[in-house]
Protein backbone atom coordinates (compact mmCIF):
# COMPACT_ATOMS: atom_id res chain seq x y z
CA UNK A 1 0.00 0.00 0.00
CA UNK A 2 1.23 3.32 -0.93
CA UNK A 3 2.07 6.07 1.34
CA UNK A 4 -1.33 8.39 1.37
CA UNK A 5 -0.31 12.11 2.32
CA UNK A 6 -3.06 13.41 5.36
CA UNK A 7 -2.57 16.64 7.30
CA UNK A 8 -0.98 17.06 10.20
CA UNK A 9 -2.87 16.40 13.69
CA UNK A 10 -3.18 20.06 14.99
CA UNK A 11 -3.49 21.02 18.11
CA UNK A 12 -2.83 24.20 20.16
CA UNK A 13 -0.95 22.47 22.81
CA UNK A 14 1.05 19.14 23.19
CA UNK A 15 2.71 17.49 26.38
CA UNK A 16 5.09 14.81 26.27
CA UNK A 17 4.96 11.72 28.87
CA UNK A 18 2.56 10.97 31.48
CA UNK A 19 4.71 11.35 34.76
CA UNK A 20 3.08 13.74 37.37
CA UNK A 21 4.75 16.71 35.63
CA UNK A 22 2.67 15.62 32.25
CA UNK A 23 -0.80 14.86 33.57
CA UNK A 24 -0.74 17.76 35.76
CA UNK A 25 -0.09 19.84 32.51
CA UNK A 26 -2.43 18.24 30.45
CA UNK A 27 -4.93 19.19 33.33
CA UNK A 28 -3.89 22.73 33.64
CA UNK A 29 -4.13 23.38 30.20
CA UNK A 30 -7.21 21.43 29.22
CA UNK A 31 -8.90 23.47 32.62
CA UNK A 32 -7.31 26.66 31.02
CA UNK A 33 -9.29 25.81 27.45
CA UNK A 34 -6.57 24.94 25.39
CA UNK A 35 -6.54 21.63 23.07
CA UNK A 36 -4.12 19.67 24.32
CA UNK A 37 -2.63 16.35 24.11
CA UNK A 38 -0.14 14.18 25.69
CA UNK A 39 1.67 11.63 24.26
CA UNK A 40 3.37 9.08 25.95
CA UNK A 41 5.95 6.12 24.97
CA UNK A 42 4.72 3.53 27.60
CA UNK A 43 1.16 1.46 27.46
CA UNK A 44 0.08 2.95 30.54
CA UNK A 45 0.12 6.25 32.81
CA UNK A 46 2.52 6.81 35.91
CA UNK A 47 6.24 7.85 33.81
CA UNK A 48 8.65 6.73 35.97
CA UNK A 49 6.01 4.28 37.72
CA UNK A 50 4.95 2.71 34.59
CA UNK A 51 8.59 1.93 33.46
CA UNK A 52 10.22 1.06 37.09
CA UNK A 53 7.98 -2.35 37.60
CA UNK A 54 10.80 -4.16 39.41
CA UNK A 55 10.47 -6.26 42.58
CA UNK A 56 10.44 -3.46 45.75
CA UNK A 57 10.06 -0.45 43.27
CA UNK A 58 8.34 2.45 45.98
CA UNK A 59 8.64 5.62 46.36
CA UNK A 60 10.51 6.84 49.28
CA UNK A 61 8.28 10.25 49.79
CA UNK A 62 6.00 9.47 52.44
CA UNK A 63 2.30 9.93 51.30
CA UNK A 64 0.37 12.26 52.00
CA UNK A 65 3.35 14.47 51.00
CA UNK A 66 3.69 12.36 47.71
CA UNK A 67 0.68 13.19 45.80
CA UNK A 68 -0.96 16.15 43.95
CA UNK A 69 -2.70 18.93 46.49
CA UNK A 70 -6.25 19.88 44.35
CA UNK A 71 -8.78 18.72 46.54
CA UNK A 72 -10.41 16.77 43.32
CA UNK A 73 -7.61 14.49 43.46
CA UNK A 74 -7.34 13.61 47.63
CA UNK A 75 -10.30 13.63 49.06
CA UNK A 76 -11.75 10.33 47.12
CA UNK A 77 -8.48 8.90 47.50
CA UNK A 78 -7.20 6.26 50.19
CA UNK A 79 -3.73 4.91 50.61
CA UNK A 80 -2.38 1.68 51.51
CA UNK A 81 0.81 2.43 53.15
CA UNK A 82 3.11 5.06 53.91
CA UNK A 83 5.25 4.63 50.80
CA UNK A 84 3.14 3.04 48.26
CA UNK A 85 4.63 0.68 45.52
CA UNK A 86 4.58 1.43 41.90
CA UNK A 87 1.16 -0.94 41.60
CA UNK A 88 -0.64 1.44 43.61
CA UNK A 89 1.19 4.57 42.33
CA UNK A 90 -0.06 3.37 38.85
CA UNK A 91 -3.42 2.80 40.30
CA UNK A 92 -3.13 6.30 41.83
CA UNK A 93 -2.85 7.89 38.33
CA UNK A 94 -5.25 5.96 36.90
CA UNK A 95 -7.07 7.66 39.55
CA UNK A 96 -6.23 11.47 38.04
CA UNK A 97 -7.23 10.76 34.91
CA UNK A 98 -10.54 10.06 36.02
CA UNK A 99 -10.81 13.08 38.14
CA UNK A 100 -9.94 14.83 35.19
CA UNK A 101 -11.26 13.18 32.61
CA UNK A 102 -7.95 12.78 30.99
CA UNK A 103 -8.55 9.46 29.23
CA UNK A 104 -9.50 10.61 25.96
CA UNK A 105 -6.67 13.46 25.93
CA UNK A 106 -4.19 10.56 26.03
CA UNK A 107 -2.30 8.52 23.34
CA UNK A 108 -0.53 5.80 24.37
CA UNK A 109 2.59 4.10 22.90
CA UNK A 110 3.64 6.78 21.10
CA UNK A 111 7.29 7.89 21.31
CA UNK A 112 8.01 11.61 19.83
CA UNK A 113 10.97 10.66 17.93
CA UNK A 114 11.83 14.46 16.62
CA UNK A 115 10.73 17.77 16.68
CA UNK A 116 11.05 20.95 14.54
CA UNK A 117 10.29 24.79 15.05
CA UNK A 118 8.58 27.00 12.09
CA UNK A 119 9.31 30.41 12.91
CA UNK A 120 7.20 31.77 10.00
CA UNK A 121 4.35 30.75 11.75
CA UNK A 122 5.39 29.90 15.01
CA UNK A 123 4.58 26.72 15.55
CA UNK A 124 6.33 23.22 16.26
CA UNK A 125 5.91 19.61 13.63
CA UNK A 126 6.91 16.60 16.12
CA UNK A 127 7.39 13.14 14.33
CA UNK A 128 5.57 10.55 16.28
CA UNK A 129 6.21 7.02 16.08
CA UNK A 130 3.81 4.92 17.46
CA UNK A 131 4.92 1.46 18.60
CA UNK A 132 1.96 -0.86 18.84
CA UNK A 133 1.08 -0.59 14.99
CA UNK A 134 2.21 -3.96 13.16
CA UNK A 135 5.91 -3.80 11.95
CA UNK A 136 4.72 -3.83 8.05
CA UNK A 137 2.23 -0.78 8.53
CA UNK A 138 4.95 1.69 7.98
CA UNK A 139 1.90 4.39 7.18
CA UNK A 140 0.73 3.82 10.50
CA UNK A 141 3.91 4.04 12.23
CA UNK A 142 4.67 7.59 11.84
CA UNK A 143 2.45 10.63 12.39
CA UNK A 144 3.08 14.82 12.47
CA UNK A 145 1.40 16.71 14.71
CA UNK A 146 2.04 20.70 14.96
CA UNK A 147 1.47 22.36 18.26
CA UNK A 148 1.75 25.95 19.17
CA UNK A 149 3.42 24.99 22.34
CA UNK A 150 5.14 21.55 23.09
CA UNK A 151 5.61 20.57 27.16
CA UNK A 152 8.49 18.24 27.37
CA UNK A 153 7.73 15.73 30.75
CA UNK A 154 10.19 13.31 30.00
CA UNK A 155 11.43 13.23 33.69
CA UNK A 156 14.88 12.88 34.93
CA UNK A 157 15.47 9.24 34.79
CA UNK A 158 13.73 7.98 31.53
CA UNK A 159 16.94 7.54 29.63
CA UNK A 160 18.48 4.06 31.68
CA UNK A 161 22.30 3.78 31.28
CA UNK A 162 23.93 0.36 31.02
CA UNK A 163 27.77 0.52 31.04
CA UNK A 164 29.28 -0.88 28.27
CA UNK A 165 30.92 -3.53 30.20
CA UNK A 166 33.41 -5.91 27.31
CA UNK A 167 31.58 -8.86 26.17
CA UNK A 168 27.80 -7.87 27.79
CA UNK A 169 26.24 -8.28 23.93
CA UNK A 170 27.47 -11.71 24.55
CA UNK A 171 25.68 -13.00 27.31
CA UNK A 172 22.95 -15.78 26.92
CA UNK A 173 20.77 -15.36 29.70
CA UNK A 174 18.39 -12.42 30.41
CA UNK A 175 19.99 -8.42 30.77
CA UNK A 176 17.34 -6.07 32.54
CA UNK A 177 17.47 -2.79 32.97
CA UNK A 178 15.77 -1.92 36.39
CA UNK A 179 14.00 1.38 34.29
CA UNK A 180 12.93 -0.89 31.36
CA UNK A 181 11.65 -4.00 33.61
CA UNK A 182 9.57 -6.46 31.40
CA UNK A 183 6.26 -5.06 32.44
CA UNK A 184 4.81 -9.02 31.94
CA UNK A 185 7.24 -9.62 35.49
CA UNK A 186 10.36 -11.63 36.01
CA UNK A 187 10.49 -15.10 37.37
CA UNK A 188 14.01 -15.30 40.26
CA UNK A 189 12.70 -18.16 41.45
CA UNK A 190 15.62 -21.32 41.27
CA UNK A 191 17.59 -18.74 38.88
CA UNK A 192 21.64 -16.97 39.27
CA UNK A 193 21.00 -13.38 39.40
CA UNK A 194 23.54 -10.36 39.31
CA UNK A 195 22.55 -7.00 40.68
CA UNK A 196 25.31 -4.47 39.03
CA UNK A 197 24.53 -0.87 40.87
CA UNK A 198 23.45 -0.01 44.60
CA UNK A 199 21.45 3.20 44.14
CA UNK A 200 18.09 3.64 45.01
CA UNK A 201 16.78 1.07 42.48
CA UNK A 202 19.65 -1.57 43.29
CA UNK A 203 18.75 -1.20 47.15
CA UNK A 204 15.27 -2.06 46.17
CA UNK A 205 15.59 -4.82 43.91
CA UNK A 206 18.27 -6.92 45.48
CA UNK A 207 15.96 -6.64 48.95
CA UNK A 208 13.53 -8.90 46.77
CA UNK A 209 15.83 -10.88 44.38
CA UNK A 210 17.78 -12.30 47.50
CA UNK A 211 14.28 -13.56 48.40
CA UNK A 212 13.68 -15.28 45.11
CA UNK A 213 16.99 -16.29 43.09
CA UNK A 214 19.06 -19.42 43.97
CA UNK A 215 21.35 -17.42 44.00
CA UNK A 216 22.09 -13.45 44.01
CA UNK A 217 25.70 -11.84 43.67
CA UNK A 218 25.56 -7.93 44.11
CA UNK A 219 28.26 -6.11 42.58
CA UNK A 220 28.45 -2.48 44.02
CA UNK A 221 30.93 0.30 43.06
CA UNK A 222 30.13 2.76 45.95
CA UNK A 223 28.22 1.91 49.29
CA UNK A 224 24.75 3.08 49.65
CA UNK A 225 23.84 4.73 52.93
CA UNK A 226 20.49 3.45 53.12
CA UNK A 227 18.13 4.56 55.80
CA UNK A 228 15.23 2.81 57.88
CA UNK A 229 11.93 3.08 55.20
CA UNK A 230 9.65 2.16 58.40
CA UNK A 231 6.64 1.56 55.94
CA UNK A 232 3.23 1.85 58.26
CA UNK A 233 0.15 0.38 56.54
CA UNK A 234 -2.60 2.92 56.22
CA UNK A 235 -5.89 1.69 57.30
CA UNK A 236 -8.89 3.85 57.29
CA UNK A 237 -8.28 5.74 60.60
CA UNK A 238 -5.10 6.82 59.19
CA UNK A 239 -6.22 7.88 56.04
CA UNK A 240 -9.23 10.17 58.09
CA UNK A 241 -6.40 11.73 59.80
CA UNK A 242 -4.11 12.61 57.12
CA UNK A 243 -7.39 14.15 55.53
CA UNK A 244 -8.16 16.03 58.62
CA UNK A 245 -5.08 18.06 58.33
CA UNK A 246 -4.10 18.17 54.29
CA UNK A 247 -5.01 21.73 53.87
CA UNK A 248 -2.32 22.34 56.48
CA UNK A 249 0.06 20.24 55.11
CA UNK A 250 -0.49 21.30 51.69
CA UNK A 251 0.81 25.02 53.73
CA UNK A 252 3.95 23.60 55.11
CA UNK A 253 4.98 21.37 51.40
CA UNK A 254 5.43 25.25 49.92
CA UNK A 255 7.40 26.49 52.46
CA UNK A 256 9.77 23.43 52.54
CA UNK A 257 13.00 23.31 50.81
CA UNK A 258 12.46 20.06 48.90
CA UNK A 259 7.94 19.97 49.30
CA UNK A 260 8.19 17.60 52.29
CA UNK A 261 6.01 17.68 55.54
CA UNK A 262 9.52 18.47 57.43
CA UNK A 263 12.72 20.94 57.25
CA UNK A 264 16.24 20.76 58.28
CA UNK A 265 16.96 21.73 61.41
CA UNK A 266 18.17 25.61 61.49
CA UNK A 267 20.65 24.49 64.24
CA UNK A 268 24.21 23.44 64.12
CA UNK A 269 25.24 19.91 64.47
CA UNK A 270 28.88 21.50 66.11
CA UNK A 271 26.92 23.66 68.32
CA UNK A 272 24.88 20.70 70.60
CA UNK A 273 26.06 18.66 72.67
CA UNK A 274 26.94 15.29 72.33
CA UNK A 275 24.10 13.23 74.34
CA UNK A 276 21.67 15.90 72.94
CA UNK A 277 22.77 15.24 69.37
CA UNK A 278 22.55 11.63 70.00
CA UNK A 279 19.31 11.42 70.44
CA UNK A 280 18.40 14.29 67.85
CA UNK A 281 19.74 11.70 65.14
CA UNK A 282 18.35 8.58 66.86
CA UNK A 283 14.50 10.42 66.43
CA UNK A 284 15.50 10.80 63.17
CA UNK A 285 16.17 7.35 62.56
CA UNK A 286 13.15 5.86 64.29
CA UNK A 287 10.85 8.79 62.38
CA UNK A 288 11.90 6.26 59.19
CA UNK A 289 12.10 7.81 55.69
CA UNK A 290 14.91 10.40 54.85
CA UNK A 291 14.91 12.16 57.54
CA UNK A 292 18.17 11.62 59.14
CA UNK A 293 19.42 13.41 55.31
CA UNK A 294 16.43 16.31 55.48
CA UNK A 295 15.68 16.66 58.38
CA UNK A 296 18.74 16.68 60.16
CA UNK A 297 21.01 19.78 61.22
CA UNK A 298 21.36 22.33 58.15
CA UNK A 299 25.58 22.07 59.00
CA UNK A 300 25.59 18.17 57.94
CA UNK A 301 25.49 18.84 54.06
CA UNK A 302 27.53 21.63 54.38
CA UNK A 303 30.16 21.04 57.25
CA UNK A 304 32.67 18.13 56.65
CA UNK A 305 33.16 17.56 60.44
CA UNK A 306 29.92 17.79 60.88
CA UNK A 307 29.02 15.55 57.92
CA UNK A 308 31.57 13.07 59.05
CA UNK A 309 29.87 12.80 62.62
CA UNK A 310 26.26 12.13 61.11
CA UNK A 311 28.24 9.58 58.76
CA UNK A 312 29.74 7.70 61.43
CA UNK A 313 26.32 7.49 63.94
CA UNK A 314 25.03 6.20 60.64
CA UNK A 315 27.71 3.50 60.08
CA UNK A 316 27.54 2.36 64.06
CA UNK A 317 24.04 1.68 63.21
CA UNK A 318 23.96 -0.50 60.15
CA UNK A 319 27.45 -2.36 61.62
CA UNK A 320 25.77 -4.55 63.74
CA UNK A 321 23.39 -5.93 61.07
CA UNK A 322 26.20 -7.15 59.13
CA UNK A 323 27.94 -10.17 60.15
CA UNK A 324 30.96 -10.60 57.89
CA UNK A 325 33.59 -7.99 58.67
CA UNK A 326 34.59 -7.66 55.09
CA UNK A 327 31.02 -6.95 54.35
CA UNK A 328 31.38 -4.34 56.79
CA UNK A 329 33.82 -2.78 55.57
CA UNK A 330 32.31 -2.94 52.05
CA UNK A 331 28.92 -1.74 52.92
CA UNK A 332 29.94 0.63 55.52
CA UNK A 333 33.13 1.53 55.32
CA UNK A 334 35.41 3.07 57.95
CA UNK A 335 36.25 5.99 56.04
CA UNK A 336 33.63 7.13 53.95
CA UNK A 337 33.54 6.87 50.54
CA UNK A 338 31.86 10.31 50.12
CA UNK A 339 30.43 12.89 52.41
CA UNK A 340 26.77 11.80 53.96
CA UNK A 341 23.74 12.55 51.71
CA UNK A 342 25.55 14.09 48.60
CA UNK A 343 24.57 11.11 46.68
CA UNK A 344 21.11 10.31 46.98
CA UNK A 345 20.29 8.22 49.70
CA UNK A 346 17.81 5.31 49.37
CA UNK A 347 15.24 4.12 52.01
CA UNK A 348 15.78 -0.02 53.10
CA UNK A 349 14.02 -3.00 55.45
CA UNK A 350 16.07 -5.29 55.48
CA UNK A 351 18.89 -4.53 53.21
CA UNK A 352 22.05 -4.94 55.49
CA UNK A 353 20.53 -8.49 56.71
CA UNK A 354 20.58 -9.60 53.01
CA UNK A 355 24.16 -10.05 52.76
CA UNK A 356 24.61 -12.11 55.74
CA UNK A 357 22.16 -15.21 53.18
CA UNK A 358 24.23 -18.25 52.25
CA UNK A 359 22.41 -17.55 49.14
CA UNK A 360 23.87 -13.78 48.52
CA UNK A 361 27.79 -12.70 47.52
CA UNK A 362 28.55 -9.32 47.56
CA UNK A 363 31.81 -8.04 45.03
CA UNK A 364 33.69 -4.93 45.23
CA UNK A 365 33.99 -2.84 42.10
CA UNK A 366 36.39 -0.73 43.56
CA UNK A 367 38.77 -3.76 44.58
CA UNK A 368 37.65 -6.21 41.95
CA UNK A 369 35.94 -4.96 38.92
CA UNK A 370 34.28 -6.26 35.97
CA UNK A 371 36.56 -7.27 33.31
CA UNK A 372 34.15 -9.03 31.26
CA UNK A 373 30.80 -10.50 30.76
CA UNK A 374 30.70 -13.73 28.60
CA UNK A 375 27.81 -16.35 27.06
CA UNK A 376 27.30 -17.44 30.71
CA UNK A 377 28.19 -14.85 33.44
CA UNK A 378 30.57 -12.24 34.74
CA UNK A 379 34.30 -12.40 35.22
CA UNK A 380 36.18 -10.06 37.82
CA UNK A 381 39.75 -9.04 38.10
CA UNK A 382 40.89 -11.37 40.74
CA UNK A 383 39.96 -14.42 38.14
CA UNK A 384 36.53 -15.18 39.76
CA UNK A 385 33.86 -16.08 37.23
CA UNK A 386 29.96 -15.98 38.18
CA UNK A 387 27.86 -18.15 36.66
CA UNK A 388 24.68 -16.47 36.06
CA UNK A 389 21.01 -16.42 34.32
CA UNK A 390 20.24 -13.10 34.72
CA UNK A 391 21.50 -9.78 35.11
CA UNK A 392 19.96 -6.65 36.33
CA UNK A 393 21.64 -3.47 35.41
CA UNK A 394 20.52 -0.64 38.15
CA UNK A 395 22.96 1.13 36.78
CA UNK A 396 20.94 4.61 36.76
CA UNK A 397 19.95 6.82 33.73
CA UNK A 398 21.37 9.82 31.60
CA UNK A 399 19.48 12.09 34.54
CA UNK A 400 17.89 14.91 34.04
CA UNK A 401 18.95 16.26 30.35
CA UNK A 402 18.75 12.17 29.25
CA UNK A 403 15.29 12.24 27.95
CA UNK A 404 15.12 15.80 26.67
CA UNK A 405 18.29 15.15 24.84
CA UNK A 406 17.18 11.79 23.36
CA UNK A 407 14.10 13.55 21.61
CA UNK A 408 15.68 15.55 18.21
CA UNK A 409 14.58 18.88 19.22
CA UNK A 410 15.70 21.68 16.78
CA UNK A 411 14.52 25.25 17.07
CA UNK A 412 15.21 28.83 15.14
CA UNK A 413 18.38 26.91 13.77
CA UNK A 414 17.38 23.49 12.29
CA UNK A 415 21.80 22.88 12.21
CA UNK A 416 21.87 22.80 16.04
CA UNK A 417 19.64 20.28 17.85
CA UNK A 418 18.85 20.55 21.81
CA UNK A 419 21.21 17.79 21.93
CA UNK A 420 24.20 20.28 20.41
CA UNK A 421 23.66 22.93 22.37
CA UNK A 422 23.88 21.49 25.24
CA UNK A 423 27.38 19.63 24.94
CA UNK A 424 29.12 21.68 26.67
CA UNK A 425 26.89 22.27 29.40
CA UNK A 426 23.25 23.03 29.90
CA UNK A 427 21.34 26.27 29.75
CA UNK A 428 17.98 27.29 30.36
CA UNK A 429 15.99 29.90 31.92
CA UNK A 430 14.73 28.77 35.28
CA UNK A 431 14.87 25.59 34.19
CA UNK A 432 11.38 25.67 31.89
CA UNK A 433 12.89 27.39 29.03
CA UNK A 434 16.09 27.28 26.39
CA UNK A 435 17.04 30.35 24.03
CA UNK A 436 16.50 29.71 20.71
CA UNK A 437 14.31 26.96 21.23
CA UNK A 438 10.96 29.27 21.56
CA UNK A 439 7.13 27.52 22.86
CA UNK A 440 9.50 24.81 24.40
CA UNK A 441 8.71 24.22 27.98
CA UNK A 442 10.63 21.92 30.03
CA UNK A 443 9.40 20.34 33.39
CA UNK A 444 11.65 18.10 36.05
CA UNK A 445 14.47 19.12 34.16
CA UNK A 446 17.94 20.49 34.24
CA UNK A 447 18.27 24.33 36.13
CA UNK A 448 14.99 23.40 38.04
CA UNK A 449 14.64 21.88 41.78
CA UNK A 450 13.92 18.36 40.04
CA UNK A 451 15.64 15.96 42.07
CA UNK A 452 15.51 18.24 45.05
CA UNK A 453 12.29 18.45 45.27
CA UNK A 454 9.42 16.22 45.09
CA UNK A 455 7.75 15.13 41.79
CA UNK A 456 4.11 16.28 43.18
CA UNK A 457 5.45 19.36 44.22
CA UNK A 458 7.75 20.34 41.40
CA UNK A 459 4.90 19.20 39.15
CA UNK A 460 2.50 21.89 40.48
CA UNK A 461 5.11 24.50 40.99
CA UNK A 462 6.01 24.35 37.42
CA UNK A 463 2.27 23.66 35.86
CA UNK A 464 0.91 25.81 37.10
CA UNK A 465 3.26 28.90 35.76
CA UNK A 466 3.63 27.15 31.97
CA UNK A 467 -0.45 27.12 32.24
CA UNK A 468 -0.35 30.80 33.77
CA UNK A 469 2.01 31.69 30.67
CA UNK A 470 0.09 30.35 27.79
CA UNK A 471 -2.76 31.90 28.94
CA UNK A 472 -0.95 35.22 29.41
CA UNK A 473 0.25 34.81 25.89
CA UNK A 474 -3.52 33.99 24.54
CA UNK A 475 -4.73 36.75 26.53
CA UNK A 476 -2.32 39.06 25.19
CA UNK A 477 -2.72 37.86 21.63
CA UNK A 478 1.26 36.86 21.65
CA UNK A 479 2.38 33.43 19.71
CA UNK A 480 5.73 33.23 20.57
CA UNK A 481 8.28 33.13 23.83
CA UNK A 482 11.74 32.57 24.08
CA UNK A 483 14.13 33.23 26.90
CA UNK A 484 16.85 36.26 26.11
CA UNK A 485 20.50 34.88 25.92
CA UNK A 486 21.81 36.69 28.90
CA UNK A 487 18.62 36.05 30.91
CA UNK A 488 19.48 32.44 29.93
CA UNK A 489 23.17 33.08 31.15
CA UNK A 490 22.60 34.54 34.65
CA UNK A 491 20.29 31.34 35.16
CA UNK A 492 22.92 29.11 33.89
CA UNK A 493 25.82 31.19 36.49
CA UNK A 494 23.55 30.79 39.27
CA UNK A 495 22.67 27.15 38.95
CA UNK A 496 26.04 25.96 38.85
CA UNK A 497 26.82 28.95 41.73
CA UNK A 498 24.08 27.25 43.76
CA UNK A 499 25.53 23.74 43.11
CA UNK A 500 29.12 24.84 44.54
CA UNK A 501 27.90 25.62 47.79
CA UNK A 502 27.86 22.78 50.20
CA UNK A 503 29.73 19.48 49.95
CA UNK A 504 27.49 18.15 46.93
CA UNK A 505 30.22 18.85 44.65
CA UNK A 506 32.99 16.38 46.65
CA UNK A 507 30.96 13.11 45.15
CA UNK A 508 30.84 11.77 42.00
CA UNK A 509 26.76 11.47 41.25
CA UNK A 510 24.26 11.85 38.61
CA UNK A 511 23.34 15.09 40.22
CA UNK A 512 26.43 16.59 38.67
CA UNK A 513 26.64 14.36 35.65
CA UNK A 514 28.87 12.23 36.70
CA UNK A 515 28.05 8.74 35.95
CA UNK A 516 27.92 9.14 32.29
CA UNK A 517 31.08 9.14 30.18
CA UNK A 518 31.90 12.44 28.54
CA UNK A 519 28.77 14.30 30.47
CA UNK A 520 30.09 17.58 30.97
CA UNK A 521 30.23 17.63 34.53
CA UNK A 522 28.18 20.75 36.04
CA UNK A 523 25.21 20.94 38.66
CA UNK A 524 21.80 19.90 36.78
CA UNK A 525 19.44 20.47 39.39
CA UNK A 526 18.49 24.08 40.84
CA UNK A 527 19.61 23.94 44.64
CA UNK A 528 19.04 26.82 46.46
CA UNK A 529 15.15 25.04 47.02
CA UNK A 530 11.87 25.31 45.91
CA UNK A 531 10.39 28.41 47.61
CA UNK A 532 13.12 30.48 46.42
CA UNK A 533 13.06 29.07 42.94
CA UNK A 534 8.94 29.38 43.12
CA UNK A 535 9.96 33.16 44.02
CA UNK A 536 11.85 33.69 41.43
CA UNK A 537 9.72 32.34 38.53
CA UNK A 538 6.63 34.19 39.63
CA UNK A 539 8.81 37.56 40.12
CA UNK A 540 9.61 37.09 36.28
CA UNK A 541 6.17 36.36 35.52
CA UNK A 542 4.47 38.89 37.58
CA UNK A 543 6.49 41.75 35.95
CA UNK A 544 6.19 40.66 32.27
CA UNK A 545 7.70 37.84 31.81
CA UNK A 546 11.00 39.51 32.50
CA UNK A 547 13.57 37.59 31.03
CA UNK A 548 12.07 36.76 27.86
CA UNK A 549 10.78 37.77 24.82
CA UNK A 550 7.43 38.03 24.07
CA UNK A 551 5.86 38.60 20.36
O1 LIG B 1 20.46 4.91 39.63
P1 LIG B 1 21.77 5.52 40.32
P2 LIG B 1 19.13 4.38 40.32
N1 LIG B 1 30.17 0.28 36.92
O2 LIG B 1 22.48 6.27 39.27
C1 LIG B 1 26.28 2.04 39.68
C2 LIG B 1 15.39 7.76 41.64
N2 LIG B 1 14.81 6.53 42.16
O3 LIG B 1 18.27 3.83 39.24
O4 LIG B 1 27.38 5.25 42.73
C3 LIG B 1 29.68 -0.12 38.09
O5 LIG B 1 21.44 6.23 41.58
C4 LIG B 1 26.39 3.28 40.48
O6 LIG B 1 27.61 3.33 41.17
P3 LIG B 1 28.23 4.77 41.58
C5 LIG B 1 16.30 8.34 42.69
O7 LIG B 1 16.28 9.73 42.63
C6 LIG B 1 13.94 6.65 43.18
O8 LIG B 1 19.41 3.53 41.48
O9 LIG B 1 28.11 5.64 40.38
N3 LIG B 1 28.65 0.42 38.73
C7 LIG B 1 25.16 3.14 41.39
O10 LIG B 1 25.41 2.28 42.46
C8 LIG B 1 17.61 7.80 42.28
O11 LIG B 1 18.72 8.51 42.76
C9 LIG B 1 13.39 5.54 43.74
O12 LIG B 1 29.61 4.48 41.95
C10 LIG B 1 28.04 1.43 38.09
C11 LIG B 1 24.16 2.50 40.43
O13 LIG B 1 24.91 1.85 39.43
C12 LIG B 1 17.49 7.84 40.77
O14 LIG B 1 16.16 7.47 40.51
C13 LIG B 1 13.70 4.29 43.27
C14 LIG B 1 28.49 1.91 36.84
C15 LIG B 1 23.29 3.52 39.77
O15 LIG B 1 22.59 4.23 40.73
C16 LIG B 1 18.40 6.86 40.08
O16 LIG B 1 18.48 5.67 40.86
C17 LIG B 1 14.58 4.20 42.23
C18 LIG B 1 29.60 1.29 36.26
N4 LIG B 1 30.09 1.71 35.10
C19 LIG B 1 15.13 5.32 41.67
N5 LIG B 1 27.69 2.92 36.46
C20 LIG B 1 12.49 5.73 44.89
O17 LIG B 1 11.72 6.63 44.99
C21 LIG B 1 26.80 3.07 37.45
N6 LIG B 1 27.01 2.18 38.43
C22 LIG B 1 12.64 4.82 45.94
Amino acid sequence: MGSISVEPNRKEAVVIGAGFSGIYALHKLKEAGFDVHLYEAGSGVGGIWHWNCYPGARVDTPVPTYQLTSDETWTGWNWSQRFPDYSELRTYFQHLVKVWDLGSLITFNTRVEAMRWDEQSHQWTLQLRHTNTTPSSSEQQDEEVVARDVVVCTGFGSKPYIPPFPGLSKFQGELHHTGLWPQTGLDMTGKRVAVIGTGASGVQLIQEAAKQAAHLTVFQRTPNTALPMRNDQYDEAMNEAWKKTFDDTKQTILRTYAGFDYEFDPGSALQVAPEVKADFYRNLLKSGGLHFWLGTYSDVLFSEEANAEAYEFWRQTVLPRIHDPRNQEILAPKVATHPFGTKRISLEKQYFEVFNQDNVDLVSLVDNPIVEVTETGIRTADGGFHELDIICAATGFDSVTGGITSIDIRGTDPKESIKDKWSNGTSTLFGIMVNDFPNLFLMYGPQAPTAFATGPSSAECQGDWIAACLSYLRDHHLTRIEPTKAAEQDWRDHTLDMGEKGLFTKAKSWYYGDNIPGKPREALNYMAGLPTYRKKIWDSATNDYEGFNLA
